[in-house]
């Protein structure tokens, strides 16, 4: 058997067209639009020759083998490594690289951790970092809002809603890309980021620690767990990696789109300062529209057959996340950023029994963000070029220079 890029090498099957393009060249990365259309376009299905996989971007098959655990299973790995075949560069998640029955049981403990009514908790203390965030960006009044806004947020509430001890927003935001990076193939984003492990690996693995916690957070409940016998403390442990692993990069990432969505489309931002009930849903719309998780993979664990095309077992697939959510069969002009759309079904945070789970959370954060912006601020404008940041798996701005005018005292009450 063929390998490549850690799987095996699998022959176009019949009626799939070869599409000779590298899903991960930085400049696709960084503008993905018309990779997303042409991917469509070629069927349900295309054969990348590069790195021997499947691609599906339209929504349809995309959502049915995302959520079909049984066939398309993640413990084989969510990138393009099959861990069948090749040791992962660290130790196997517990739950996102899961399958069930064994993934029942570590979600479930999450599922506790991450709670509405766990992370509704946090709600206050997160309004008050919020606002507070927000009044001294008014006073700069321009920043780079990358740094200062999204990584900022997280990386003060975050840490402090696990219970972490001790914090390094730099070493948690660099985990963040490396695990993302990691699920791609070995290029160039890959090696930088992995180069970064021996700084970090060893940090983040210190604070996943019963002792460097603390209790009131989520990994209190985790080791809650552990001493109900749920799991085993080593298990535990894995469990707050997973919070570290997926938490920090994700939820900036969020903050970061969102706010550059708001600054490209200002008559939308008018929207929502004119109905703050439309802050959730505008954020559904910002995850359709900007998706930043932009593709996981998924191991075909049988011999199947999708929308037609027989797949063999083991062969990887790359579920362009992105693509399915600016499908025109799915959504009515996709291309528009509408905040009143309600965008039920997009796959930003994936769709199945690994749907994010720590959704509740990212959502209360990016709310906290959102309604601090439209009780304070009046204007969100560029000043300056954004530039998007490429990653192997997600699709997240590198800088983003903002200027920010204050809500005039005398409509302040409005
Ligand atoms: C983890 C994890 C969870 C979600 C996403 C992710 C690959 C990792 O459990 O470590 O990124």
């Amino acid at each position: 058997m063929g390998m490549i890029e850690g799987h095996m090498v699998i022959e176009p099957p019949k009626g799939v067209p070869v599409w000779d393009i590298d899903p991960y060249d930085p400049t696709i990365l960084v503008d993905p639009d018309s990779y997303y259309a042409e991917l469509r376009s070629k069927g349900p299905f295309a054969y990348i020759p590069k790195y021997s996989i499947l691609a599906c971007g339209r929504h349809e098959e995309t959502q049915e083998v995302f959520s079909d655990h049984e066939r398309f299973v993640s413990s084989r790995g969510v990138g393009l490594q099959d861990f069948h075949l090749e040791k992962p560069w660290r130790p196997q998640s517990l739950v996102v690289e899961a399958d069930p029955p064994y993934h029942s049981k570590t979600r479930k403990v999450l599922m506790r951790a991450l709670s509405p009514k766990a992370t509704g908790a946090l709600r206050e203390v997160f309004q008050a970092a919020a606002d507070k965030l927000i009044d001294e960006l008014l006073e700069r009044g321009s920043f780079e809002a990358i740094v200062d806004m999204a990584e900022a947020f997280p990386t003060t509430v975050f840490p402090a809603a696990v219970g972490l001890k001790s914090s390094n927003k730099r070493a948690l935001i660099d985990y963040g890309a490396m695990v993302f990076n990691g699920l791609g193939p070995d290029n160039a984003l890959r090696r930088k980021s992995m180069a970064m492990g021996p700084d970090i690996v060893p940090w983040i693995t210190e604070q996943c620690q019963r002792k460097n916690t603390q209790p009131g957070g989520f990994a209190a409940t985790i080791f809650e767990a552990v001493d109900a016998g749920e799991i085993n403390e080593e298990e535990g442990e894995m469990l707050v990696r997973s919070l570290l692993s997926a938490g920090v990069d994700t939820t900036v990432t969020g903050i970061g789109n969102a706010l550059w969505c708001l600054a490209s489309f200002p008559e939308q931002y008018e929207k929502l300062k004119a109905d703050p009930k439309l802050i959730r849903p505008a954020f559904e719309e910002v995850l359709r529209f900007t998706s930043p998780v932009h593709s996981f993979c998924r191991t075909a664990d049988v011999d199947t057959n999708v929308a037609g095309v027989d797949i063999l077992k083991g062969t990887k697939i790359l579920c362009v996340l992105g693509a399915a959510n600016s499908d025109a069969q799915k959504w009515p002009e996709p291309e528009k950023f509408d905040v009143t759309r309600k965008p039920m079904g997009h796959l930003a945070m994936g769709s199945g029994i690994h749907t994010c789970v720590g959704q509740n959370l990212a959502r209360a954060e990016v709310a906290a963000v959102l309604t601090a912006l439209v009780n304070k601020v009046d204007k969100i404008e560029f000043n300056g070029q954004a530039e998007w940041r490429p990653n192997n798996a997600i699709h997240a701005l590198d800088t983003l220079p903002i200027a920010l005018t204050r809500i005039g005292l005398a409509d302040n009450n409005r």
